[in-house]
């Protein structure tokens, strides 16, 4: 079974959002095959948004992501990243559909409360630094 890592973020956490976003997944059809709540250090957060090292925002992105606690996932299913990339939306929730949880649930590109890896290497890679 294909499977890809998810993580509510702090934002999301905050909201009490988590049960929402959950029980999205399992109505999609995703399967929760391990989930955790947990703080992300400064390194984790550097080392999750590595691609992102150069934009402006990034020192602001880091700060975001490691100011709470996050609640980690790997979900399982077919095409999982992809499958989990449509439900989660557009980065910025102006554009993200309604009916997509970005769409539904943030109004800004910077707390837009749900990660969802980009492609399997990096599914593989996000499940190995947090779940060991
Ligand atoms: P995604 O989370 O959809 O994979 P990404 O990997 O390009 O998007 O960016 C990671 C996160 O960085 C994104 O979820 C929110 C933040 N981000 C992206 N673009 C931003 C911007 N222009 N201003 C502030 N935060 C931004
Ligand atoms: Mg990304």
């Amino acid at each position: 079974m294909d499977r890809t890592f998810v993580m509510v973020k702090p934002d999301g956490v905050a909201r009490g959002l988590i049960g929402k976003i959950v029980t999205r997944f399992e109505e999609k059809g995703f399967t929760i095959a391990a989930a955790k709540l947990m703080q992300l250090n400064q390194l984790e957060a550097e080392r999750h948004y590595d691609h992102l090292r150069a934009k402006a925002f990034f020192g602001e992105l880091v700060a975001f992501i490691t100011s709470g606690p996050v609640f980690a996932m790997i979900v399982e299913g077919k095409d999982a990243v992809k499958n989990a990339r449509a439900l989660i939306g557009a980065t910025n929730p102006l554009e993200a559909a309604l009916g997509t949880i970005r769409g539904d649930y943030a109004m800004d590109v910077a707390s837009n409360i749900v990660h969802g890896s980009d492609n399997d290497e990096n599914a593989e890679r996000e499940i190995g630094m947090y779940f060991r």
